[in-house]
């Protein structure tokens, strides 16, 4: 693990790349949003921006992707339209799903980012159907499914992995684990001592556990199965743990509100995995505090431009509202 930086610097910087560009669009968006021109509900992923740069990273093109309500960082990291996305934020007619779902229904068929939703769990079996798709053509592809802990409380997902066991399909599972769903934590919600990624092994599906704010350790983790998930040998759960740091639904800050306090806030912030990840790879030299500068200028003259081109894109028409929806034209 401490020479893959060395030895791996292009995939070293990829990983920073990403997570920065994941960050600072989050944080333009949390920026903007009190002008409230982005009239639908958003839900961040800031601070859990590692997992998605990870394992958006070692997916192909052509993998398939789908995930949840937090779902901008998955997006972005599979080579999703940021000027789509943001116009769907903007409720466009520019936008992925034409600005009628908003920022909990992207999709970029183009970069086989296939669809997220707001019914927590609903992609889940999507992901599975995507996985049996796959293996009647006989491709070696992956299905991948992002969700988060509260996920793991439906039973569609008990169904879902049952089945994806049972006709080894090539499906990659990944539960952010950020402790909380909304305001309730996991302690009032599952039995004391209850490890999802245990818990799945018990019921067929092989799984493993890491660090969420670890961008190498989650490369190096998945890295390790994903060939094994494309030649045949069925899916994989990996749980990680993170936290995300604004609210549940929105912009803010919410240490105040009871649910969780400054002092836990702290705890993660202190685990930031795009401020340490930048310490260790300056330390390995594989990059100059200036070249990082060029970075984040890049990622945000491109974000700047996202936003314009949202701006300036038109609404959708009034007749059109059920255009789209019934003709099986798809939302592209
Ligand atoms: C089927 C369903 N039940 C409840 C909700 C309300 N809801 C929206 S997000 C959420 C929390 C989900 O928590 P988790 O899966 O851990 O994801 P996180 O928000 O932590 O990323 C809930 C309960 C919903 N959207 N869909
Ligand atoms: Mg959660």
């Amino acid at each position: 693990m401490k020479n893959f930086i060395k030895e791996n610097p292009e995939i070293a910087l990829e990983l920073f790349r990403q997570m920065k560009m994941i960050r600072l669009t989050e944080e333009v968006i949390a920026e903007k949003y009190c002008e409230g021109k982005m009239r639908c509900p958003t839900h961040l992923c800031i601070g859990q921006e590692a997992i998605a740069a990870a394992v958006g990273q070692i997916l192909r093109r052509d993998d398939f992707m789908v995930s949840s309500h937090r779902a901008h960082g998955h997006y972005i990291a599979k080579g999703g339209n940021l000027k789509k996305m943001i116009a769907e934020i903007y409720g466009k007619v520019t936008g992925c799903s034409k600005g009628k779902g908003g920022s909990m229904h992207l999709i970029d068929k183009s970069a086989g980012f296939l669809g997220s939703t707001a019914i927590v769990g609903g992609t889940i079996p999507i992901a599975v159907g995507l996985g049996l798709s796959i293996k009647l053509h006989k491709t070696d592809q992956v299905s991948c499914v992002f969700f988060g802990d509260g996920a793991v409380e439906e039973g569609v997902f008990y169904e879902s992995v049952n089945f994806a066991v049972l006709k080894k399909l090539p499906v990659l599972f990944i539960c952010e684990n950020n402790l909380y769903s909304v305001y309730s934590n996991l302690s009032v919600r599952q039995p004391k001592g209850r490890k999802i990624y245990k818990m799945v092994q018990a019921i067929g599906c092989p799984s493993e556990y890491g660090n969420g704010n670890n961008v190498l350790q989650i490369y190096e983790k998945v890295k390790s199965v994903i060939e094994l998930i494309r030649n045949g040998e069925g899916p994989f759960f990996f749980e990680f743990k993170t936290y995300r740091w604004r609210e549940h639904c929105g912009p803010n800050y919410d240490n105040n509100i009871g649910y969780r306090n400054e002092d836990e806030f702290i705890f993660w912030k202190k685990r930031d995995p795009i401020h340490n990840f930048e310490k260790q790879i300056l330390k390995e030299s594989i990059i100059s505090k200036n070249e990082i500068e060029e970075i984040n200028k890049n990622a945000l003259k491109e974000i700047k431009e996202a936003f314009e081109f949202a701006e300036k894109s038109p609404f959708p028409e009034q007749d059109d509202i059920f255009k789209y929806i019934y003709n099986g034209d798809g939302c592209m």
